[in-house]
């Protein structure tokens, strides 16, 4: 426990080492890798986040949080995503146009790969006509939206309607998720579902591949 203590610490102090040989820790004592993420690593991200709100923290220290974060879950990501099943779908997935933010999105990707899609990740900052061009390039099944900031929200419309300008909005199921993401938003720009976190996003996955 003192040693899970220590890693949600190095996170939040931005010390990728340090966080990285705790994640190494915990594996070898058998702790599942779900809930290190959930238990352990997003808390630390929620404290980051705090600390900049209460201007504790500025983008210094959140972008060192972040690499911390991602030294973390290079150890996990692969235990997330081992499933040795065969595909049972095609996943286009980003964060929309905008927005930088990708450690919400890396763990959807690494937990709809565990769960058994062929997931194509396009990356942060990805433009409507990215997303349409994939959908082109990948024929993918579903597409998952990522946002974390008010700001870029209307994106996602904006990535729906160019959807429906290329005439592939009845191609593909749309899911969106991230942070300030509502199921009322959801609604409001007509994706076909809204997934709180990453393991609802394969659920969810799951039950717009059967609608
Ligand atoms: Co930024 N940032 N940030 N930031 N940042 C937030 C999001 C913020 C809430 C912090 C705060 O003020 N409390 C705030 C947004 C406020 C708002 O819009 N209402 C904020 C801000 C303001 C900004 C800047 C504007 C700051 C500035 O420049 N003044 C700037 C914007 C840059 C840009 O994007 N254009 C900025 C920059 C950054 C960094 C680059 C420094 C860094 C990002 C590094 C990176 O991602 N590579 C960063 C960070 C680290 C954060 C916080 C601290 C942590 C985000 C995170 O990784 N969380 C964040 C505060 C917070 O979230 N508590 C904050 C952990 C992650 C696992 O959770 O991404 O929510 P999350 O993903 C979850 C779910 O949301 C869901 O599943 C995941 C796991 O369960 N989910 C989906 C996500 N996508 C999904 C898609 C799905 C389904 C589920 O289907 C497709």
């Amino acid at each position: 426990m003192e040693n899970l203590n220590d890693l949600k610490s190095a996170i939040i102090a931005g010390q990728d080492v340090e966080a990285k040989v705790l994640v190494q820790k915990a594996i070898d004592s058998n702790r599942n890798p779900q809930d290190l993420v959930h238990d352990v690593l997003i808390p630390a991200m929620d404290e980051v986040g705090q600390k900049f709100e209460s201007g504790e923290y500025f983008i210094p220290e959140m972008l060192l949080a972040a690499r911390a974060m991602k030294a973390a879950m290079e150890l996990l990501q692969p235990l997330l995503a081992k499933s040795g099943i065969k595909p049972i779908a095609k996943v286009v997935l980003g964060t929309v146009q905008g927005d930088l933010h990708d450690i919400g999105k890396n763990l959807v990707a690494s937990m709809l790969e565990g769960g058994g899609f062929e997931v194509h990740d396009l990356g942060a900052d990805v433009s409507p006509e990215r997303f349409v061009q994939a959908v082109h390039d990948h024929s993918p099944e579903l597409v998952g939206l990522s946002a974390l900031l008010t700001t870029t929200m209307p994106s996602m419309g904006h990535t729906l309607k160019a959807f429906e300008t290329a005439g592939i909005r009845e191609k593909v199921k749309v899911m969106v998720g991230g942070a300030p993401v509502t199921i009322e938003f959801s609604d409001s720009i007509g994706a076909d579902g809204y997934a709180e976190s990453a393991s609802s996003a394969v659920a969810l996955a799951r039950s717009l591949l059967k609608s």
